[in-house]
């Protein structure tokens, strides 16, 4: 039986081997009314998020990955520590209520945007703390509907085109900051938040998640173009969508929320 790894990803999520198979996996559906709320959940502090680049974009094989290069860091929002961001990338589907890996109320949307960090050594409140593995890394996950169009995203909409296969890469050719692709700056307050793993496989248990309660909105046909323009294969046959992890079981775990 062969293992799942990251040389060999294209098993289908139920044969990615026994470490995705603990107790603290991701994604989960978040049962809004059961999460509880933790005054220490306040508001974040971002920094270099309105740096506005020229970012470089990758086609992975597996979704589409903006190099963050340690520009941006996230801080406050409960978190233990500074993050800093190293990607953003996305999952989604061309079924609009299939798109995102987790899920609200049993509620899934059409994608879901992923900016990932690395905890900073020497920024917690202790050594322990600072070594803690299980929030090594902090993904901010931000829920994606089908609405009016986006011009914030627009740039790297038109950038697809440019890698549709496997280990192309490009740079988006008007600069955008991290801000113009997230919901207004006003409700990045409301969050849920509870500790899992990375949605792919290897499936480490060292992920501190936030997911947002506001949704950004994309026009459907700026949606659609990440499946019409992005393939899987060098050949362009098998387009790149639908590359979300099933709901993982929640557990013993807690969802906390922010402010009501
Ligand atoms: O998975 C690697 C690994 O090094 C991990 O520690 C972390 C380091 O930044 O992320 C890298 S990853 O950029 O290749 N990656 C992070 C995001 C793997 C896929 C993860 O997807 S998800 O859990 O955010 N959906
Ligand atoms: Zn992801």
């Amino acid at each position: 039986k062969i293992q799942a790894n990251a040389s060999n990803p294209c098993l289908g999520p139920d044969q990615w081997g026994d470490d995705c198979k603990k107790d603290r996996q991701s994604p989960i559906n978040i049962v809004t009314t059961k999460a509880q709320v933790d005054p220490h959940l306040g508001p974040f502090s971002f920094s270099g998020y309105d740096k506005k680049q020229k970012w470089t974009v990758q086609n992975n094989g597996h979704t589409v990955v903006m190099l963050l290069a340690d520009k941006a860091t996230v801080a406050g929002g409960g978190l233990a520590a500074q993050y800093r961001a190293k990607q953003l990338h996305l999952h989604w589907s061309k079924e609009l209520d299939a798109g995102s890996e987790h899920s609200l109320d049993g509620e899934h949307f059409a994608m879901e945007m992923h900016i990932v960090h690395e905890k900073e050594k020497g920024t917690s409140r202790n050594k322990k703390e600072d070594q803690d593995p299980q929030d090594e890394i902090a993904v901010l996950a931000f829920l994606v509907e089908a609405g009016s169009k986006n011009e914030g995203f627009q740039p790297l909409v038109e950038a697809l085109s440019d890698i549709p296969r496997p280990k192309m890469t490009t740079t988006i050719k008007d600069s955008i900051s991290l801000f113009d692709l997230l919901p207004e700056k006003e409700k990045l307050g409301y969050y849920f938040r509870y500790l899992g793993s990375l949605t792919t496989p290897g499936c480490e248990e060292k992920v501190v998640w936030t997911v947002f309660q506001e949704p950004i909105q994309l026009h459907r046909n700026q949606i659609l173009a990440f499946s019409e323009k992005l393939y899987y294969d060098n050949e362009q046959k098998q387009e790149m969508t639908d590359n979300i992890r099933p709901l993982q079981p929640r557990r013993k775990r807690q969802v906390l929320k922010s402010q009501a």
